[in-house]
């Protein structure tokens, strides 16, 4: 059966390794629908995607912005409406200073992409999922949702917003055949970093000194695997680090 997957944050790192994964798990059977805003990028990995098989539909999407959201939806081709995998990947911590230093915009920044721009994605999806009695919804949390750590006080709150919402949703749709799933990352090599010290290579390689992280590959493979689960099992919640992380966990 060829499944419709849409995520989000797919131009790089994490939500890229997962559409990879996405289409050589179905031998190139499937749908995706890819959303970021670096349109670019999309259209590459769509031209690479294609040649595996997969049917692909690019959009250039800020998920921070809910008019943006609703125009995204209403412009999907009909072929690709019907969403049986959500999986909301777009997010980013920024900077790493105490909360008194944190500046608004950067406040408003992670909190309008990582819980408002998720809320906005999944309620509009649930919709459908609701009306078929099927779908996977995963959410790409993280060990900060768990475990909060100085320097990082507004991004912890912003995953630990998603984990309290993936939570309740859950139960909320515990009579439906429709799964919600969360994967709560540590350290994974990616731009996260980069974007985190805004695009500062030096300070954003000093990230992983004396460990080392995980590939977006490692995450991928997992949401992959617990999205193939046969339908009466959940794979609630995964949380997946290196192992010399386990300390600051
Ligand atoms: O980061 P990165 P990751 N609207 O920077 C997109 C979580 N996580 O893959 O819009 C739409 O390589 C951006 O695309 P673009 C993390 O919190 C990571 O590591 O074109 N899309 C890009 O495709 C996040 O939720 C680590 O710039 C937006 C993607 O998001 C997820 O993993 C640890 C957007 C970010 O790619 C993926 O992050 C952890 C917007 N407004 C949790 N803003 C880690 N890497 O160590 C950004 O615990 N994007």
């Amino acid at each position: 059966e060829q499944k419709t997957v849409l995520i989000t944050g797919a131009s790089a790192g994490i939500g890229e390794a997962i559409a990879r994964e996405f289409v050589e798990a179905a031998g190139g059977n499937i749908r995706l629908v890819l959303a970021a805003r670096r349109a670019d990028r999309l259209a590459e990995l769509s031209r690479q995607l294609k040649q595996s098989g997969a049917q692909v539909h690019t959009a250039e999407l800020d998920v921070s912005d809910r008019a943006k959201i609703n125009a995204f939806f209403a412009a999907l081709p009909p072929d690709y409406r019907n969403i049986d995998v959500l999986v909301n990947n777009a997010g980013k911590a920024l900077g790493v200073e105490h909360a008194g230093n944190i500046r608004d915009e950067d406040v408003e920044e992670m909190f309008s992409t990582n819980v408002i721009g998720l809320i906005k994605m999944t309620q509009t999806v649930i919709r459908g999922m609701k009306e078929r009695n099927s779908g996977d919804i995963v959410q790409v949390g993280s060990i900060a949702g768990i475990e909060s750590y100085p320097g990082g006080s507004i991004y912890c709150a912003t995953k630990s917003a998603v984990r309290s919402f993936t939570q309740a949703i859950r139960k909320e749709l515990i009579s439906t055949r429709i799964r919600v799933m969360e994967i709560d990352p540590g350290a994974v090599e990616t731009e996260f970093s980069l974007v985190r010290f805004g695009g500062d290579a030096t300070k954003a390689s000093k990230v992983y000194e004396g460990y080392e992280p995980l590939s977006a590959k490692d995450i991928a493979d997992v949401v992959v695997f617990n999205c193939s689960r046969r339908a009466n099992v959940v794979v609630a919640e995964s949380v997946v680090f290196p192992t010399a992380q386990a300390g600051s966990y």
